[in-house]
């Protein structure tokens, strides 16, 4: 049946890029132990529902440089799933960006969003747009246009975007501006807006404590530990993995590295969080190898300096291991360094980061494993309360906002490894994740029919 389903996919799908098809392998293969209990399942074809998505937008994105050139790009929203609510999910500006990545993390957030327990549906969109070296007003002309193509499909209660990798609170204030100039409407359309118009406090902590918490409550409840006192590695400098560090730094836990596309930094001493919000943060995205120029002690290497397919993060020894850039960072070679060096857990910010061969390695070994769409969960999580604040028009303070969270995470880890042992799949947080996740989806996609 799998099987069946992938080969159908793949011979619909012409992908350049085999992401969504890794993303849909590890669902189907881990929902097994379930897909036989109910027979409505197949009598309402749920799994071959489940991956097509209900639409894909794409678009053309036409913008004037700053020399008064035209330039274009290709902009996207897949529409994946909304059976449990309006589509919800980020958007991605980077040149990486496909109709295949997309789907991946659409097709992700279906089931990321189903682990929240909250009435959202899964959707992403973005565009090979690269915001790297634009100036502030070519940034507000490229949102611009990709509004005016996009806000036609968009609203408050069918489909709420937000930030994701190149996407923060600066480029999603543009988007928003140029759909209030557009439609006259002021509501609650995207999420991650700047505080000042709308948007909720914590919003931008939100996917990186989140991801602490869960970490803290998996360390306690399965280990009895905690991150006091113990070295961690977290990649990445964006969003994510800067308030991963943060919350990590407030739990008294020694962070010694970061990353960005270029390179990776070593600091045996602790990174110096303000160091790299002054290179990264507002858009600035200025390389990491300044960090090694300003921090006495710290070792930078560059991306061609990497051990032969891994990555000079993961080399470090450490107790645990937090992925927050980007997809397939995490290899098989990486994971044998790991273990090698003694690292009991890896906790995932980003979305897919760990490769299959690697996540295989570590359940096998031992090392506790948590998926994105679990650990990272808080940042939708949060967005969900923004939504909810604009629609009774209320402002709640950080501390209610973390609490709450906080208090999500713990919820989220407790229904994935209690559905792990539900199942006969006890530590399996992958399994647990993807059939606790799928429950829900499924039940919702046969009470509305088709
Ligand atoms: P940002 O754009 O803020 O930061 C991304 C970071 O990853 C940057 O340091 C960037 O380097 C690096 N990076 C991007 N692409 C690559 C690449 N191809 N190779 C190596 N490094 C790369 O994005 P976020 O922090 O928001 O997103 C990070 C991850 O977390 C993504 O997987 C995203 O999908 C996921 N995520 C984000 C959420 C959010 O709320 N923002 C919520 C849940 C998950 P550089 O500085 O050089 O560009
Ligand atoms: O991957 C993700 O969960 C996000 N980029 C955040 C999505 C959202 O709607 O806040």
């Amino acid at each position: 049946m799998v099987e069946k389903i992938l080969a159908n996919l793949k011979k619909s799908n012409c992908m350049t890029d085999n992401t969504f098809l890794q993303a849909v392998s590890e669902v189907l293969n881990s929902l097994e132990p379930i897909i036989n209990s109910d027979s409505r399942y197949e009598q309402f074809a749920i799994l071959e529902r489940l991956v097509i998505p209900d639409r894909v937008i794409q678009f053309k994105v036409q913008w004037l440089d700053d020399q008064n050139r035209v330039q274009i790009n290709n902009g996207y929203r897949i529409q994946f799933n909304n059976s449990l609510g309006p589509y919800k999910g980020g958007l991605r500006f980077h040149p990486s960006v496909t109709t295949g990545v997309l789907k991946f993390l659409a097709f992700e957030q279906i089931f990321k969003n189903s682990l929240t327990g909250l009435p959202i549906g899964g959707a992403k969109g973005g565009s090979d747009f690269d915001p790297k070296g634009k100036s502030d007003f070519e940034i507000i002309r490229f949102c611009r246009a990709f509004m005016r193509e996009l806000y036609p499909y968009i609203g408050a209660r069918v489909d709420v975007p937000a930030g994701d990798i190149g996407v923060g609170s600066r480029e999603i204030g543009y988007l928003f501006g140029e759909y209030k100039r557009i439609t006259h409407q002021y509501d609650g359309v995207l999420s991650g807006k700047p505080y000042a118009f709308g948007g909720s406090l914590m919003r931008p902590q939100a996917t990186g404590y989140g991801v602490v918490y869960f970490a803290r409550e998996m360390l306690a409840q399965e280990l009895q530990e905690s991150l006091e006192g113990k070295v961690c590695t977290v990649s990445g400098a964006g969003n994510v993995a800067i308030h991963t560090i943060e919350k990590l730094q407030q739990l008294g836990a020694i962070v010694v590295t970061c990353s960005d596309s270029d390179g990776a930094i070593y600091d045996p001493n602790g990174i110096d969080l303000d160091r790299v919000r002054e290179l990264k943060e507002g858009g600035k995205r200025l390389s990491l190898a300044e960090y090694s120029h300003q921090v006495p002690g710290s070792i930078y290497t560059p991306k061609s300096e990497y051990p032969n397919e891994a990555h000079a993060i993961w080399q470090i020894p450490c107790f645990a291991a937090f992925p927050c850039a980007t997809q397939n960072e995490l290899t098989l070679n990486d994971a044998k360094k790991l273990i090698e060096n003694g690292c009991i857990a890896v906790v995932e910010g980003a979305n897919m980061p760990t490769t299959p061969e690697a996540i295989e390695l570590f359940q096998r070994e031992g090392v506790l494993f948590s998926p994105g769409k679990a650990s990272n969960a808080g940042g939708v999580a949060v967005s969900e309360f923004e939504m909810s604040q604009n629609a009774s028009m209320e402002k709640w303070d950080f501390d209610k906002v973390d609490r709450k969270l906080d208090e999500l995470m713990r919820q989220i880890y407790k229904r994935v490894s209690l559905t792990a042992k539900e199942y006969g799949v006890e530590r399996n947080f992958v399994n647990g994740a993807n059939i606790a996740a799928f429950k829900r989806v499924a039940e919702a996609m046969i009470l509305e029919g088709f």
